[in-house]
Order: structure tokens, then sequence, then C-alpha cells
């Protein structure tokens, strides 16, 4: 464990006076002084290429960020994730994702060891049972073949193969729907069983721990349609419900036959989960090929993040342009800004990714950070977002830095739309880092006939200051191969930023508390004495026990 504080290197303090003066430069600026500024900053691997150019750097900028990650033993942490040493020291576990789309004539050993071939054998069977369920083999109790695949599950058990599933649509299998279902309300399950046929439908109950509230009273809810459409006849079970988790004697108990379990290890952090049994719902609705393709592309990565110069290492780039933004510009917030409707949900699931993992506050050692660490992430669909939230980026008070994400092509052949989005998306960089003076926002005001005096007062309301970072990541169309690298790209990024920062990336302590306390209020709301709490939330139990007695008020 490397117990040295990011601040207390040579190169955090040389980076420090390097922002004083390079935070006072307008990209504009940087672009006029170098004309070979995007070749110098732009780098491609594993099908997806990096224009970094619009970033507010500097080549000694990034050579200090390099310098920096060598003295936080960046190399050594990356060989230490590969060879599954217990970097999650707080579950004294390993951390072995990369285990997971490793090729079958790796070796890496968990204890003394190897996990590869239960890897592929875990493969293996997901992709046989996968082929039952998409040539219609697999039946349902009345006979007939699955049209619909529900996945109940939360967090990672949920965000990664619904993300998938929807990045992946072009190559879902024509006959095969498939539904998420996370939130404890039953506003979305109940939505989804008014939707399917309980005859042609296949629950996947996914849950590593097979303990969570939500999946579980989803699970169960799920389990009663059923079996009460098939008048009570509980046999209809087996046919329906397959599940997913590390804990078989759990799920045993739901009355889900093991045959029917797909397994994995705990060595596979829930937000890193989907290219394991997690991906079955992925992998029946796009088929084992697709689904070996995304673990391929995301081994492709791995491999590039291990072997790749840090110079031309996108993980490694990404990760310290995070770093240079956080800790140095004091920024807050990244974006994720995909001008791909089918990485809709890339956000979401990122947002998970990097907040769960980073969004720490001590070191691996238990001491205090004394650095701001992981960013709130959020996002949405390019276009959508231009015509919403984009302003802030444009006009507001705070540097937002973001990654947008640009396929030169669809799926669809549809030339008319594909060059319209290109041209949004190249545009919104193009504004961001560019902006407009004041002077040019007069100009083009008295260009198009506006008097003088007009222009004036309206320039400050037409003024973009621009120098707004953006990372544009283009790539030739979505294919399973380059989801999977996308995906790795991020969880690695991710990972960089974990060892500049010193925290552990792999746990989630704080998500116990909420766990805890909402076990001591469900008794509660139903009547019984309290545990004691503050004053608001006894305050928020009786006004919700009386609100749930009262009939529907009155709109007047
Ligand atoms: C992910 C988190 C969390 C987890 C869910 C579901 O890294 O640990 O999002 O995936 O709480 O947990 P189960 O899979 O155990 O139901």
């Amino acid at each position: 464990m490397n117990d040295q504080r990011p601040v207390d290197t040579a190169t955090w303090q040389r980076l420090n006076q390097h922002w004083e003066t390079l935070s006072k430069a307008h990209l504009r600026e940087l672009f006029a002084d170098d004309p070979q500024r995007f070749s110098r900053f732009s780098t491609e691997a594993c099908g997806l290429f990096l224009d970094y150019s619009k970033h507010r750097i500097t080549a000694e900028t990034m050579e200090l960020l390099r310098g920096l990650a060598g003295e936080r033993e960046l190399g050594a942490a990356v060989e230490a994730m590969f060879h599954g040493e217990p970097i999650n020291n707080t579950e004294d576990r390993a951390v072995l994702h990369v285990a997971l789309r490793a090729a079958r004539d790796t070796h890496i050993k968990v204890d003394g060891e190897d996990v590869v071939p239960a890897v592929h054998g875990e493969l293996e069977r997901m992709g046989r049972f996968a082929e039952r369920v998409r040539e219609g083999q697999w039946k349902g109790h009345s006979g007939r073949a699955i049209e619909v695949v529900v996945n109940i599950g939360i967090g990672g058990s949920d965000l990664g193969p619904a993300m998938a599933s929807a990045a992946l649509r072009a190559y879902g299998h024509p006959r095969l729907r498939v539904h998420f279902a996370s939130n404890l309300d039953y506003e979305l399950l109940g939505t989804i069983l008014a939707d399917v046929d309980p005859e042609t439908t296949l629950f996947v109950v996914e849950s590593k721990t097979f303990t969570t509230q939500e999946t579980l009273t989803n699970a169960l809810s799920a389990r009663r349609w059923l079996v009460d459409h098939f008048g009570g006849d509980e046999g209809a079970v087996a046919r329906h419900f397959v599940a997913v988790s590390t804990n078989q004697r759990e799920v045993e108990r739901f009355g889900i036959d093991a045959d029917h379990v797909f397994g994995f290890w705990d060595w596979v952090g829930g937000r890193y989960s989907v290219w394991s049994a997690i991906g079955l719902p992925v992998m029946i609705y796009v088929g084992r090929e697709a689904f070996g393709e995304m673990l391929e592309g995301a081994r492709y990565m791995d491999s590039h993040f291990r072997d790749t110069p840090w110079e031309n290492n996108l993980p490694v780039i990404m990760g310290l342009l995070g770093v240079w933004y956080i800790n140095f510009f004091g920024t807050a917030t990244h974006a994720v800004l995909p001008y791909d409707y089918a990485l809709r949900l890339l956000p979401a699931y990122l947002q998970q990714l990097d907040m769960e993992s980073n969004g720490k506050r001590v070191m691996k050692n238990g001491a205090p950070v004394a650095w701001d660490t992981g960013p709130v992430v959020w996002g949405a669909p390019g276009n959508n977002g231009q015509h919403a939230f984009y302003q802030l980026l444009h006009q507001g008070t705070r540097i937002v830095p973001a990654d947008i994400l640009v396929p030169a092509t669809g799926h669809w052949g549809r030339q008319d739309h594909e060059h319209k989005l290109l041209a949004n998306a190249l545009a919104q960089a193009e504004a961001l880092m560019h902006g407009r003076t004041a002077e040019e926002a007069t100009a083009e005001m008295e260009a198009a006939g506006a008097p003088r005096e007009h222009a004036r007062a309206l320039a400050p309301h037409r003024t973009l200051p621009g120098n707004q970072p953006t990372s544009v990541l283009l790539y030739r169309r979505l294919t399973p191969r380059l989801l999977g690298a996308i995906v790795a790209l991020y969880e690695h990024k991710v990972f960089v930023q974990s060892v500049i920062w010193g925290n552990n990336a792999f746990d989630q302590w704080g998500v116990e508390l909420g766990k805890q306390l909402a076990q001591a209020i469900l008794p509660e709301l139903g009547g019984e004495p309290g545990a004691g709490h503050d004053g608001s939330t006894t305050g928020l139990i009786a006004r919700l026990r009386r609100m749930r007695g009262e009939a529907e008020p009155p709109i007047d």
C-alpha cells in the first residue's frame, strides 16, 4: 500500500505552480500558438480515437501529470490488479473484472487457484442457455417460446446489463425484448408486468448477495404474478425464473433450481460485473458471439492499458486529465455526452462506476484525504442536452469538463440524419472551446442590421467565454467490441484516478447506513414503536402514517 499523500509528492507542487500560469491561458491562444496541437494531443487505440487537444493543457502539463502517476506508482498498481492481489483492502479481496474477459489460455490466480477456467466454464453454461432461449427451445410452462426477458436486479446488477442491452439493440434477436426492473416502488415492475405475457416471459433475478431488499421484493412479486396466472401452480417457476448470484444457498431458498443458477465470484464488484453472468440478459438478447465480442473489446482495452506507454494510453490520459481539473482547477462535475442514442444509459452507468468507486474521503490506509476525489458524473445524449442544459456549459460560471462520444456512422444507413448529428457534435465542442467574444457578438449583430447601441447593449448576453474543456472520442460504429472497449476504458480511467488519490475504488461502505436505517424504519411505518430518530425523521414517519390512512385529498 502506498501511504504517501499525492499532495506531498514533488510533482504536485510543480503542478500547482504550472496551473498558476496555465489557468490564465485561453484555448484559443493555445491553438494559435501550436499548429501541431491536434496531432500532439490525439491518440487512438481499440477502435477509439481520442482528441484531447481541447483541454487546458500543454505538453508540460501532460509530462507533469505522468510524473505524478509515476510518483504514485501507477505501474505497480496496475500490475497488482492484473495479478489478482487483494487490492480491495477493506474487504481483503482481489479485483478481477479483467479475468472475466481474459483469453482462455491466460492464467490468473486468486489464492493460488487459476480462475480463468471457471470463468470460461460459466460463460459456456450461459452460452448454452442463451442459445436455447434464442432458438425457442427453452419453453415456458405452457410450452410457448420465450419472447420477453425481465431482469430483476439493482445497482451493479441492473445498470450494466440495461446499458449494454440498449447500446446493442441493433444486434438484438428480433423475437426478444428485454426489460429491467430495479426500483422498489411498483411503478416500474407493475408497468412491465402489465405489458408482457406470463407464458412467454423469463425472469432473470440478478443479485450478487441475493439479500437485496429491492430485488427480492420485486422477484417475489413477479413470482406471485406468474404463479397466479398458472392458477397457483408453483411448477411454473422453474420454467420462468433463473438467477445469477454468488449466494447459491439463498437462491435455493427462493425456490430456483441449482441448474438454473449462474454464478460469479466475490472478486467481481457489482459495478464491474456486466462481463460476468450478470451479463446474461445481454447474452440472451444479442447472442453468445456478440457477447464474446464485447468481452474481446474489453480485453483489447485491458492489454492497451497494461502495455502502452502512458503518452498514448487512453485510460491514463483521461484519468490524468480528470485529476488536473478536479485537483487544480477545482471542478466538481464531469459530463458524459454521447451523440449516440444507443449510449443513452452510459451516463447513468458511468455515474455508478465512477461515483461509487471514487466517492471516497479516506485513503486506503484510513487517513483522511485533504484533496478532492471523484467528480459528480452526469450527462445525457448530446442533441437533447444541447436544447436543455448546454446553456450552463456555454455561459454559466463553472468549468465543466466533458466527454463527447461520436460515432462516424450509425446502424440505420441514414446519411441525412448522421451528417447533421456529426455537425452538431463537432460544433458544440468547437463552441465550448472557442466561445464568442464581445467584439464578435457585436460585429455579428451589426452585420445583421442591428443598430450599434442595441448591439453593444446585447453583447454581454451574447458573449460565450469558451475555454470549456472537452475530450472528443470518435469511433466508426457502436459494435459489441467497441462497447466493450468503451466500458473498459472508463473502468481503467476510474482506477487510474483512485491510484493517484490513494483511495480504494472497490468498496462502497457509504451505501450501508441507509440500508440499515431503512430496516429500522420499516416496522415503524407499520405502527410498531420506534428506536428513536431525529425530530425530522420521527415527524415524517408520523405524517406518512397519517397520509396513508387518509382518503385522497380533494384538489382545490
Ligand atoms: C456495486 C454495488 C451495488 C450492488 C447493488 C446490488 O458495485 O455494490 O450497486 O450492485 O447493491 O447488489 P446485489 O447484486 O447483491 O443485489
